[in-house]
């Protein structure tokens, strides 16, 4: 398949409510799409970058720079076999690993259309019907946060993740639990504890978490190692995974005992195929991770979560915890029993809403082959 043209776009979408983490409070999302063009096929990809460095180094700006600079000229006009070729053509550009899946997730949805299947099909995909949870934003109001949680049970999601950060922790996860006391339910620290905290993270082993999401630094796996050996809790790494050989790393180091993996974040299909790989031969059970993604990468992250290995729920849930209008159609919805149907329309199963996305835009630029 020829590249022939590529469209980047940044959006403003808002968000329904604010969403707060140890790192920050988003209101609003600045998300680049990345639209290619190969013959007269059009696949979508979504830059998963914040709109900080707080997360990770990369941010919407750093994106739209590595994009238009360097990803955008290495790939124009290239002729690729196969989207799994992606990561040896970008592989001068060193880490950006957020822009990258932009454009590379783009090409496995060309590719989908190409041959007619779903997306999910053509990456190996077993799964139906994906199992969800929700991640829950850091809240000041403890009576709030028990109401937000029990709507989100009743409408059927399988387990509630909660944000936490020194200071909102231990009283928080003993009120829920107390209030909800057979809920799978996990916390997320996003880098906020450091290994002299072990003692307060210890605490945790006594409210049956299904694991601890990334406490310790963002670039730390061994001192996760270190630190697991001190818990009953299992560490999940979220941060910490870039590549298959970090999640090798951490596996053998024992730092964690579940892996996150964020198709953004690992930079694309090809590399979350291989760590989703790698995790199943070592029984490692991942689930896969969201970044306030629109319908765009949301349906990225659903063809990939029907992978045999995606065995726990994923922080995947409806279009409309979101946005009040999302950019796909239909939306994405949830059953019920908590999950999401794998669309069966080749590609990425959703239609784009071409006028939301228009209105929503606030930049472009255009690329063409020579
Ligand atoms: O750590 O998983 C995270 C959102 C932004 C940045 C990091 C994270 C998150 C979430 C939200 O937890 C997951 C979602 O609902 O998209
Ligand atoms: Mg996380």
């Amino acid at each position: 398949m020829k590249i022939d043209a590529i469209t980047l776009r940044e959006l403003r979408l808002r968000l329904k409510a604010p969403f707060e983490t140890s790192f920050a409070t988003t209101h609003e999302r600045r998300v680049l799409l990345v639209e290619v063009h190969s013959a007269s096929i059009t696949g979508w990809g979504e830059i998963t970058a914040g709109e900080t460095p707080f997360y990770s180094s990369e941010n919407t700006d750093t994106s739209w720079v590595i994009f238009t600079k360097f990803i955008a000229p290495l790939v124009l006009g290239q002729d690729l076999e196969s989207p799994a070729d992606v990561p040896a053509l970008l592989r001068p550009i060193r880490g950006h690993e957020m822009t990258k899946a932009g454009f590379e997730n783009a090409v496995w949805d060309i590719q989908a259309q190409m041959k007619c299947v779903p997306l999910a099909t053509l990456l190996g995909g077993r799964i139906t019907d994906i199992p969800c949870g929700v991640s829950i934003g850091i809240h000041n109001n403890s009576s709030e946060l028990l109401k937000a949680l029990e709507k989100e049970v009743a409408a059927g999601y399988q387990r509630l993740k909660l944000k936490i950060k020194p200071g909102k922790d231990i009283e928080i996860v003993a009120a829920v639990r107390k209030h909800l006391p057979s809920v799978q339910l996990m916390v997320d620290a996003n880098s906020a504890y450091q290994l002299k905290d072990a003692d307060i993270l210890r605490r945790f082993d006594d409210y049956d978490l299904t694991m601890i999401e990334q406490p310790l630094g963002w670039d730390e796996i061994y001192e996760h190692s270190i630190l697991q050996r001190l818990l009953k809790t299992t560490i999940c790494l979220d941060e910490c995974v870039h590549h298959v050989r970090h999640a090798r790393t951490a596996i053998d180091l024992r730092a964690c005992g579940v892996i996150n993996i964020k198709l953004g974040r690992v930079g694309g299909h090809t590399e979350a195929r291989r760590i989703e790989e790698l995790c199943r031969t070592k029984s490692i059970p991942v689930w896969c991770g969201g970044m306030l993604e629109t319908g765009i990468g949301r349906a990225h992250n659903i063809a990939l979560s029907s992978l045999p290995g995606f065995v726990l729920p994923g922080d995947i849930s409806a279009s409309q915890r979101y946005w009040d209008e999302d950019i796909i159609e239909p939306e994405v919805e949830v059953s019920p029993q908590g999950t999401i149907r794998v669309p069966i329309a080749p590609g990425l199963g959703y239609k784009v809403r071409r006028k939301r996305v228009e209105e929503s835009t606030v930049r472009q630029e255009h690329f063409r082959a020579v």
